[in-house]
């Protein structure tokens, strides 16, 4: 049995309820030793896990780690939201009894990290300083090597965070056990695996990964439904799976902050990394903040919404990411960044990795190269040839501070005004390239109904998406009408509000497909036209649906887009939003105690669609 005091002690820990906390879990898992982590330990355990081969290298000061082949992504259905209130239970949350859960969970841990190390990680999930730093601090105990590795670049990790803490006892207590992989029967009726946050008791207990998305508790399970919990039980803030860029007019000197959601795959860290095109390099710049998490809360001196970004680094998909779509991303995993790169393929000879999209075609010379499998592929069998050589979740993990665009105040604890939210799915057609929202009920209601496309076109469904409300439907931590209210409620406490829009990069030619928008650093140009409106420089074309730009409005100066595709992408399709308001009415309808402004600005919406005809 690990010396728990003496390893605390040693660490110079000594807060007396992390000491108390460490204490149970070693027992509970059985853990053979105890590491305080900080992250000026960074060095030591990379050298020690490459030693013991966790990582292998990938260039001057990067890596490489392979998960267990069935442990490559996030379990929804394995995941729980509990609580000792049965009122909790949303449409999304999967919530069950905390109660239930607590010794299902429990009989896992037990003596399941036997013969391991228990690294004790102390973080914060925001800049030091921050308004909503008691919502932060949290403890991280796992039984993983690499995942503390990945904690250490995408949180502040350091004993002081939780030493100093004003109330000793206001950390999250976050505990990971990988569990024997192997035999945990992932994806099957037995599935043994379980990611809980027991909301109400600050509580996350994950068993059965050591994949990033279910193993870094800092990130989802805290950052996101923890932090949304928090920030409604507090009445204090949002907690959302949100992009933050910051745009600079270099002639009038203005800066604006734009944050939002976008579902899974759907273009979020690209937009978020986004360098203006060279038509407007000289005019703007745009600094990234983060790409995938914002807490916003209402600031009562000057009456606007701040934005953070809780995390420290980037945890992004590596699929497709290349020179066109995110040269910026590529050089904050170059050599000497410290990334960490998750199941892309790997090279035994040369240590280099690849993924597909990196480049048009993968390497010409097979040798030395593995897929994520880690199989050679030179030896792959004939049916798998065609097989992609990385798999299509794989990441890297890397610090904000790499990214060279990183905003010079990313650090400040206050965070940053808010000048706009924009929504924006995956939407083949009716989505117009931007339609401006200026009413707060109105806003909240396209956030509510925000949807990519899903399979559902294969069952003949005309038009209906995965609805993912705000792009928290992974995340929901609690019901989604009282979730309607806290939106309505934060940001209408705010004297001076932030326009909300909905976006789309990915309207198709009906004919062949193609997309209509060159997206990708072209998207800066209709969110430099919704600042522009906010500001009243610019009018716009009301339509049912919002504020869409009007012709010329829009600057398009080094654009490739034909007269015809503009136009498509420039206007609304009534026929086609009547069907979809049809669906929203049956998506809204699921959530109970939804706030009536929501409703009255449903029907605002039908009712002006009926009046276009
Ligand atoms: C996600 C992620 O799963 O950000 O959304 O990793
Ligand atoms: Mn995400």
């Amino acid at each position: 049995m690990a010396d728990v005091q003496a390893a605390l002690g040693g660490a110079g820990l000594r807060n007396v309820h992390v000491r108390e906390y460490v204490r149970h879990w070693a027992e509970l898992t059985g853990a053979e030793r105890i590491e305080v982590i900080s992250a000026s330990d960074d060095a030591r355990l990379i050298g020690e896990a490459l030693a013991e081969r966790e990582i292998l290298p990938a260039g001057e000061g990067r890596y490489y780690s392979r998960s267990y082949v069935k442990d490559t992504a996030r379990s929804e259905e394995r995941t729980i939201v509990a609580t000792s209130n049965p009122a909790d239970k949303g449409v999304y949350n999967n919530w069950r009894p905390a109660g239930e859960m607590r010794p299902l969970v429990e009989e896992r841990m037990r003596g399941a990290s036997a013969g391991k190390t228990m690294y004790v990680v102390p973080y914060l999930m925001a800049p030091a300083g921050s308004p909503l730093e008691q919502y932060a601090a949290g403890v991280q105990l796992t039984d993983c090597r690499t995942v503390a590795l990945h904690m250490i670049r995408m949180a502040r990790v350091g004993v002081h965070y939780i030493d100093n803490l004003a109330d000793q006892n206001s950390f999250v207590r976050a505990v990971h056990v990988t569990g024997d992989l192997e035999k945990l029967g992932q994806g099957t009726p037995g599935d043994q695996r379980y990611f809980v946050t027991i909301a109400d008791e600050r509580t996350i207990v994950h068993f059965g990964s050591s994949y990033g998305g279910n193993a870094l508790l800092g990130k989802i399970a805290h950052g996101l439904r923890q932090a949304a919990y928090d920030g409604w039980a507090s009445g204090e803030f949002l907690a959302e799976q949100f992009m933050l860029i910051g745009i600079t007019d270099k002639l009038t000197g203005k800066r604006y902050h734009v944050c939002g959601g976008f579902p899974s795959a759907s273009g979020k860290t690209n937009l978020a990394m986004m360098l203006p095109p060279d038509a407007l390099a000289d005019r703007y710049r745009v600094d990234f903040y983060g790409d995938d998490i914002a807490w916003l809360r209402a600031d009562p001196d000057d009456g606007k919404i701040y934005a953070i970004n809780p995390e420290f680094g980037v945890f992004g998909v590596a699929k497709d990411t290349s020179e066109v779509t995110n040269p910026t991303a590529l050089a904050a995993v170059a050599p000497g960044t410290g990334t960490l790169f998750t199941n892309v393929a790997y090279n035994d000879l040369t240590h280099e990795v690849w993924w597909e999209g990196r480049t048009p075609a993968p390497p010409a010379d097979l040798a030395g190269w593995r897929d994520w499998t880690g199989t050679l592929i030179s030896e792959r069998p004939a049916e798998d040839t065609g097989a992609p050589w990385a798999h299509p979740n794989s990441r890297f993990t890397t610090t904000l501070a790499n990214v060279p665009n990183v905003a010079p105040d990313f650090d400040d604890p206050k965070g940053v005004p808010i000048d706009a939210i924009i929504f924006g799915g995956r939407t083949r057609d009716r989505e117009p390239l931007i339609r401006a929202i200026t009413d707060l009920a109105e806003g909240v209601y396209d956030g509510l109904t925000l949807g990519a496309e899903a399979t559902f076109a294969a069952e003949g469904v005309e038009g209906l998406l995965r609805y993912d409300p705000m792009s928290m439907r992974p995340f929901m931590a609690y019901p989604e009408g009282a979730y309607a209210a806290h939106w309505l409620r934060v940001i209408g406490s705010a004297a001076s509000q932030p326009i909300f829009a909905h976006v789309n990069w990915f309207q198709r030619d009906p004919e062949d497909g193609h997309y209509l928008w060159p997206g990708y650093r072209d998207n800066l140009r209709p969110l430099i036209w919704l600042l522009r409106l906010k500001e009243g420089e610019v009018r716009g074309r009301q339509t049912p649906v919002g504020i869409i730009p009007a012709k010329d409005e829009l600057d398009l100066d080094g654009v490739t887009a034909t007269p015809e595709e503009l136009k498509t992408i420039l206007s609304i399709d009534t026929p086609r939003w009547k069907q979809e308001i049809k669906h929203r009415e049956q998506h809204l309808e699921q959530f109970a105690g939804l706030p009536e402004e929501i409703w009255q600005a449903h029907r605002r919406v039908a009712a002006a669609l009926h009046r276009a005809d």
